[in-house]
């Protein structure tokens, strides 16, 4: 199973650990295309990275090829944004987690999606039984 997983990194890294572990927990279910997301020490300028045309085209690329989203939408990032949509017009199965603490509202456009399932949460273990239900509902073990 290939997963594509979604986080902030422009939008800000406040919650970067909190990828990092989920994308351990998921590696346990497939491969997870995207893990360079949870790494801590990534930097949210850019300047320390490929460049912003051969990322777009990796990730484009990435997200034809996997055979899921999951994406933590706490943290609003543009990039994030377009994936889910990017996603959903490709008809992936699509999940969101947010904590339900967030002091912000989820965007109409990703809570009200018919191709996105939503799941809030209020600690890494429910996140991680939330992911295990989607996970195993596409890819029975
Ligand atoms: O607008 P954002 O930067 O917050 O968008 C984040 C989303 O876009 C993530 O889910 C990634 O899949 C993708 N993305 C954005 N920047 C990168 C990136 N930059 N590398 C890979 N995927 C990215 C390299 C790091 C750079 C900031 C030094």
């Amino acid at each position: 199973m290939k997963i594509y997983f979604a986080g902030s990194i422009r939008g800000g890294r406040k919650d970067a650990p909190v990828y990092e572990s989920l994308i351990a927990y998921m590696s346990a279910f497939g491969e997870v295309l995207t893990e360079h997301v949870g790494n801590t020490s990534l930097s949210e300028n850019g300047d320390d990275g490929p460049d912003d045309s051969y990322i777009y085209d990796r990730d484009m690329a990435w997200l034809s090829a996997c055979d899921l989203l999951v994406a933590e939408v706490s943290v609003p990032s543009l990039g994030v944004g377009y994936e889910l949509g990017y996603a959903v017009a490709l008809k992936k199965p699509v999940l969101c987690l947010y904590k339900s603490e967030s002091e912000r509202t989820l965007s109409a456009m990703i809570a009200g999606s018919p191709g996105i399932r939503t799941a809030a949460y209020t600690s890494i273990e429910e996140a991680k039984r939330i992911l295990a239900g989607f996970l195993k509902e596409r890819y029975p073990f």
